[in-house]
């Protein structure tokens, strides 16, 4: 069976996450953290996710959805041409890079710091993150045709990479304006409906409920 390195509430592993559940492959989840001696004996930079497949090991997000896109061609999430597989996997780039930076300081200075870390955010920080927020999405709002899919109509690795790290600006506080990116909050609104995701985002929601009232 598949295993897969990671913990809830980690985006990337979000990610690995929901293209096993979109392709219908079964995984069992070895809860491991960033950093924690188990992730550095799979993964030489200690970050997760990492994927096992009979003794194979394959670290980072997009190395692994390539390698499943090539060990479990079933319900692809890379499109056939070679134009729209060129499209999803820069969207899947732009998401994990810049979209990742843009979005984080949500997460961080909401969730991580008073929760996990018990300090408080920084607003000024959140503040100023606010510009980087908006380029991002004027950019991704001119790219996403709209609901419901990013690329080819078909859900893609595009899809996937934007709606994870989406997820965790919402986890966040983060909100996307409808009426100032249409496009990006229907793309979302819509991926948020699949099951997948609902059941992803449930399970998320009772691991931050939990986080919350151990702080107290
Ligand atoms: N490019 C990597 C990024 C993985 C990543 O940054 N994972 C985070 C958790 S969501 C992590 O391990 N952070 C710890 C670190 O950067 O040291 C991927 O796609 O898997």
């Amino acid at each position: 069976m598949l295993v897969l390195y990671g913990i809830n509430l980690s985006t990337f592993t979000r990610k690995v996450r929901l293209a096993l559940a979109e392709k219908g492959l079964d995984y069992r989840l070895e809860v491991a953290a960033m950093g924690s001696p188990k992730v550095r004996a799979l993964h030489p930079l200690g970050k997760i996710p990492v994927l096992e497949d009979d003794g194979v090991v394959i670290p980072d997000s997009s190395v692994i959805i390539a390698y499943l896109e090539r060990s479990r061609p079933a319900r692809p999430l890379y499109p056939d041409g070679t134009r729209d597989l060129a499209r999803a996997l820069w969207l899947e780039e732009y998401a994990d890079t810049r979209l990742r930076e843009a979005t984080l300081p949500y997460f961080s200075e909401r969730v991580v710091k008073p929760v996990f870390q018990g300090k408080p955010g920084d607003a000024e920080l959140l503040a100023r993150a606010e510009a980087g927020r908006d380029e991002c999405f004027d950019y991704l709002d001119r790219e996403l045709p709209g609901a419901p899919f990013a690329v080819a109509g078909m859900l893609s690795v595009a899809d996937i990479a934007i709606g994870a790290q989406l997820v965790t600006y919402q986890q966040g506080g983060g909100e996307i304006d409808a009426a100032r990116w249409p496009r990006l909050a229907a793309s979302a609104g819509s991926l948020a409906r699949r099951p997948a995701w609902a059941a992803m985002r449930a399970e998320e929601e009772a691991a931050l409920a939990a986080a919350r009232a151990r702080r107290g």
